[in-house]
């Protein structure tokens, strides 16, 4: 008989969305050559979850990684956790890159952590060992080969028993049988069944048996079994779930599922969902498993009539759910769907629903009916309408933005291209060109005589730079105007600095000085210690522009003291924030009107966004009536709140595509989401805010999560042009909200990055002027360049990083980047301590005021290497544009999960690239990581971390303090102002509007809570 195969459950620790090497690792577990089962559970998993889920799973081991601090309170938590359940066998294995110090593994693994795996550990290497640890503690004990015995072993476990006698309702086990083919939605479907039956029934058992294909994979038989990651209801007291692989290839159920389902009626468990595999059913015998209901779901593209009249599940389904009626098509598969039923199978029910919206009527109406078919309640109405649309991304009829976009800069390429051939042919007559091009040349002459002096003269800045050796360097180096081929070259491909195509700038000149462009991203512990942190950045700035980090809790939308197993996480990696008066405290001593404030919140960000607006308010105020020397009038505090609109400046970063795509911080659904911030954006139009940018799309999280240099650009640009076309559906009008739009991209050490400010600035410009009509100032591309944080290796992390980062900053100016952060040198251990923030903040200094180069603006101007990988990188996002478009546009391709697994699939090649197998070259080299070593156990190999920015005890609790006096001085009003803003959320009014009222009565978690309850929580995606 064959072995059992290993069960081991992956999961990324509470408040952490770092999923990138528990991902990598997924795949390198799947490749091992190893017969194995690998449940994974998600990123944000408390330890509670997670020590449920490896009860429930029966899994022999648990890995997690943890890279959002507090590590040295979550693991030890989660092992006790573990124990509490009976679990003192299973392994726990952990990993954080540098994160985790040598100190804190050590104290880690003496705690009863198995392994934790360092910089140092391969993820190959990791696997391999992690394996063959698991394998040598199991076969000291073996269990029953059956999972069905074993699943029975585990329901009679101490724990499992302890949970049921507090369970009051028993009865007869019914059992519904989800069936549909893979991506239908059918966990999300069981999701929402389930969280309607919790509601419905408060006594109600529930057991889940998720089944997933096992496949031949790597040299070993494996299963990813993964449909806990989109479940939200499942960490619940009466809910069991257990994932099932099938155990062969071509087996469409699991041969155990019988013994099972025996094992969990024997356990008195009301209700058993059992959901098939989806794909590589077509041997599905549904009878076999003798469920009382059946349940099919279809979606649009389950077939035409020819193809339904072949599905034996439709004729044998008593309810049948079409999924995601909110697509295009849809309506019309649904009319099939009824034809065919009404033929074949007229007993049956079919009803249209949106699995992923919060309280949708269909599935309501569908619960109703199984309700009824289980013999709980009667059925509901007879007829299910069909849905309206809901909320629209982007309108039907506008959906091909994207191929549009490309055809648009390939029109423009193809016309410049069409005027050089002119000209060439015909050097002394250019009348045969387009009259804009002839003007231009006619003009050129002089226009560079005073593009040399005038433009300059209009800043007070000289047109010449002068360097230490005498050369007199032009700020901007222009074509000869006597060479008419190349300048139009010039002018139609790269324009002046300051006109379009903007590909050498947005500005026609820039200043010399290096201060202007720096935003270094700062928080760290409490408000104070942030606040401090933020006045050292700005200490002699004229106008300083503060970048915020948040903690992992606040990211989230939660309070510091949502999770006791995370409280470890309290101002780590961030600032934690749970009310507008510790945004108060994080800014004091700053004048709110001049400075700019970048902060990087997106799931919260109108929440944060509005705590920022009432605490910059509240300044002001005090500080008009200290001049004053008396309370303001209303009629004051109107004038005030009006002027103050219009001075605050500074970006929130509220992307929430990349959210999904990338970061892993979206906490609701993202329809709602979207919609939360085009209220912000409304507002901002509605009441004057003008310097405020309502989003910073950002691509630097998705190239961080492994994305290539072109897969960044291009899906961020693409969800750029998604924003446009949704605020567009909204009735805003272009040049009213694009000016407030910024970019954030990463620089790293591939080539494309010399070329990536200029392809982006030029395709957002064609396609803002030919495709959206805007005008000049909305053609522009403005964005931050932050340098990569993966690039930076722990090892030698003092002497190699740095070389590291003086190249990415110096790509990041090449780029002409609006603004820059460089990060630190010991950024792979923790947040940035003050003298590796000092040296990273004068990086760009020293390069624009030390070293010469700088003084000419548009150095790569001309030059064939730049203009032929412009060419390239221009193709390949243009490429791309074209596949997302072919999926349905950003939308429905980021719900397809296209996104994540395109840059989880990129992030796997990056590390296996980087990855150091004796004895074998690497393919990417990496000096002092992979090449160039030094030995294990040299003193320089892993430099000591001399400044830790962790909280320490007395701060963390005095966070909690606040956030709990906080709460019970608004304990009356609070509920009232939730409740209202409940109201604005659930009608057509603006949320942002209200949050400036709510933020004063409620804490971040329970105003994120009370939305979520409207708009749905967020569900993750693998
Ligand atoms: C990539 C990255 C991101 C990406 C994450 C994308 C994603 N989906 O994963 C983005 C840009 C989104 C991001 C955001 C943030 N990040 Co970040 N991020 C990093 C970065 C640069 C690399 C981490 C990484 O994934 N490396 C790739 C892995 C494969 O390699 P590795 O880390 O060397 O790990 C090796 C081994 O340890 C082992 N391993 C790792 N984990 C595990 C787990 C198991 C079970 C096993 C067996 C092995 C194993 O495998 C690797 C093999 O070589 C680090 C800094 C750094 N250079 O390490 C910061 C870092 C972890 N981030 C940090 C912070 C603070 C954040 C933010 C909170 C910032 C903020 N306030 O907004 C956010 C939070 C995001 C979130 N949702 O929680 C801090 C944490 C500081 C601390 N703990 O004190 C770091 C250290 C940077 C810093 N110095 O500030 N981040």
């Amino acid at each position: 008989m064959k072995d059992r195969p290993l069960r081991i459950l992956t999961a990324v620790a509470a408040f952490d969305g770092h999923d990138a090497s528990v991902l990598a690792l997924n795949r390198a577990l799947l490749e091992a050559g190893r017969a194995l089962e690998l449940i994974y559970l998600g990123f944000n998993m408390r330890s509670e979850q997670i020590a449920l889920a490896a009860l429930q799973e029966g899994a022999d081991a648990v890995a997690v990684s943890s890279y959002n601090g507090g590590h040295l309170e979550f693991f030890p938590h989660l092992l006790r956790r573990l124990r509490q359940l009976g679990l003192a066998e299973t392994l726990l294995f952990g990993g954080g890159g540098g994160t985790i110090l040598p100190q804190d593994e050590a104290q880690l693994e003496a705690a009863g952590v198995e392994k934790i795996y360092g910089p140092g550990w391969s993820l190959t290497a990791a696997a391999k060992d992690m394996l063959e640890r698991t394998l040598a503690a199991r076969q000291g004990r073996p269990g029953p080969p059956d999972p069905g015995q074993e699943l029975a072993l585990s329901l009679a476990s101490g724990p499992a028993r302890a949970a049921r006698r507090a369970w009051a309702e028993s009865g007869r086990s019914r059992t519904l049988l989800v069936a549909g083919e893979g991506g239908s939605g059918k966990s999300t479907l069981i999701d929402e069944l389930v969280r309607r039956f919790l509601a419905a029934f408060p006594a109600m058992r529930i057991a889940i048996l998720a089944n997933d294909p096992t496949l031949k994979r790597g040299g070993g038989e494996t299963a990813l079994l993964a449909d806990r990651v989109r479940m939200n209801s499942i960490y619940h007291a009466r809910v069991w779930m257990r994932s099932v692989a099938t155990g062969s290839p071509y087996a469409p159920l699991s041969p155990a599922l019988p013994t099972m389902l025996d094992a969990l009626r024997g356990a008195d468990f009301d209700l058993i969902l059992m959901e098939t595999p989806g794909t590589g059913q077509s041997g599905l015998d549904a009878s076999a498993l003798g469920a009382d209901v059946l349940l099919a779901v279809k979606t649009r593209e389950s077939g035409s009539g020819l193809q339904l009249h072949k599905d034996q599940l439709l004729r044998d389904a008593d309810l049948v759910a079409l999924n995601k009626a909110d697509q295009e098509g849809a309506r019309a598969a649904f009319g099939e769907l009824q034809g065919f039923l009404a033929e074949s199978n007229p007993g049956a029910r079919l009803f249209p629903v949106i699995a992923k919206a919060a309280g949708d009527p269909g599935l309501d109406a569908l619960f109703a009916a199984l309700c009824g078919r289980l013999g709980r309640e009667p059925e509901g109405p007879a007829a299910a309408a069909f849905p309206a649309a809901l909320f629209v991304l982007v309108p039907h009829g506008r959906r091909a933005y994207l191929a549009e976009i490309a055809s648009n800069v390939r029109a423009y390429d193809a016309w410049v291209s069409g005027q050089l051939q002119q000209l060439r042919q015909h050097p002394e007559d250019p009348g045969g060109l387009d009259p804009a091009c002839a003007r231009l040349l006619d003009q050129w002459p002089q226009l560079w005589q005073r593009l040399s002096r005038q433009a300059a003269e209009a800043q007070g800045i000289a047109p010449v730079a002068e360097t230490q050796s005498g050369y007199r360097l032009p700020r901007v180096a222009l074509p000869d105007p006597r060479d008419k081929l190349e300048s139009l070259r010039f002018l139609l491909e790269e324009g002046l600095p300051g006109q379009f195509p903007f590909v050498t700038g947005l500005h026609p000149y820039r200043h010399l000085r290096g201060g202007e462009t720096t935003r270094q991203f700062a928080g760290l512990r409490g408000p104070e210690e942030t606040n401090r942190r933020l006045h050292l950045l700005a200490n002699g700035v004229a106008r300083p522009r503060l970048s915020i980090a948040f903690d992992g809790i606040t990211l989230y939308g939660a309070d510091s003291d949502e999770d006791e197993g995370s409280a470890g996480k309290i101002g780590e990696g961030g600032v934690a924030i749970d009310s507008w008066e510790d945004m108060k405290r994080l800014l004091a001593g700053f004048s709110i009107p001049e400075i700019s404030t970048s902060m990087t919140i997106n799931g919260p960000a109108p929440v944060i966004l509005a705590m920022y607006f009432v605490a910059a308010f509240e300044f002001e105020r005090e500080r008009c009536e200290k001049e004053a020397g008396a309370p303001l009038s209303e009629a004051e505090e109107q004038a005030l709140r009006k002027r103050l609109l219009g001075e605050l400046r500074g970006t929130v970063q509220a992307d929430i595509l990349k959210e999904v795509q990338a970061q892993n911080e979206s906490i609701f659904q993202p329809d709602f989401a979207i919609r939360l911030l085009g209220d912000v954006q409304q507002w901002f139009i509605e009441n004057g805010v003008r310097r405020f940018y309502s989003l910073s799309v950002s691509g630097y999280h998705i190239g961080e999560a492994g994305a290539t240099p072109a897969q960044e650009l291009a899906f961020t640009l693409a969800n750029g042009f998604t924003y446009v076309e949704n605020f567009l559906s909204r009735g805003m009008k272009i040049d009213a909200f694009a000016p407030s739009l910024s970019f954030f991209f990463r620089v790293s050490h591939e080539a494309e990055w010399l070329a990536f400010g200029a392809v982006c600035r030029k395709i957002w410009a064609i396609a803002l002027r030919d495709r959206y009509g805007a005008s000049e100032r909305s053609q522009h591309l403005r964005f931050h360049t932050q340098t990569s944080g993966r690039a930076l290796q722990a090892q030698e992390w003092d002497s190699l990083n740095p070389l590291r980062l003086v190249h990415h900053a110096l790509l990041g100016l090449l780029a002409d980047t609006n603004s820059l952060h460089v990060d630190s040198a010991d950024e792979p251990m923790t947040t940035p301590s003050q003298k590796w923030v000092r040296q990273a903040g004068l990086i760009p200094n020293y390069l624009r005021e030390e070293a010469e180069i700088f003084l000419i603006q548009n150095l790569l101007s001309g030059s064939y290497a730049f203009r032929t990988l412009m060419a390239e990188l221009q193709q390949e996002i243009l490429a791309e544009f074209e596949r997302i478009d072919a999926l349905g546009g950003v939308g429905p391709a980021t719900e397809l999960g296209y996104q994540r697994r395109a840059i989880a699939e990129s992030s796997a090649r990056y590390e296996a690239q980087r990855s150091r197998a004796p004895g074998e070259e690497p393919r990417r080299r990496i000096i002092g990581y992979n090449v160039f070593e030094l030995p294990e156990g040299h003193p320089d190999k892993f430099p000591e971390v001399a400044e830790l920015a962790r909280c320490s005890p007395q701060e963390r609790e005095l966070q909690l303090a606040r956030v709990r006096n906080f709460k019970a001085r608004h304990r009356k009003d609070g509920p009232e102002a939730l409740e209202r803003l409940k109201q604005v959320a659930r009608g057509e009014g603006n949320v942002f509007g209200e949050l400036l009222t709510t933020v004063r009565h409620a804490s971040l978690g329970q105003i994120c809570g009370a939305l979520a309850e409207v708009g749905g929580r967020f569900r993750k995606m693998v």
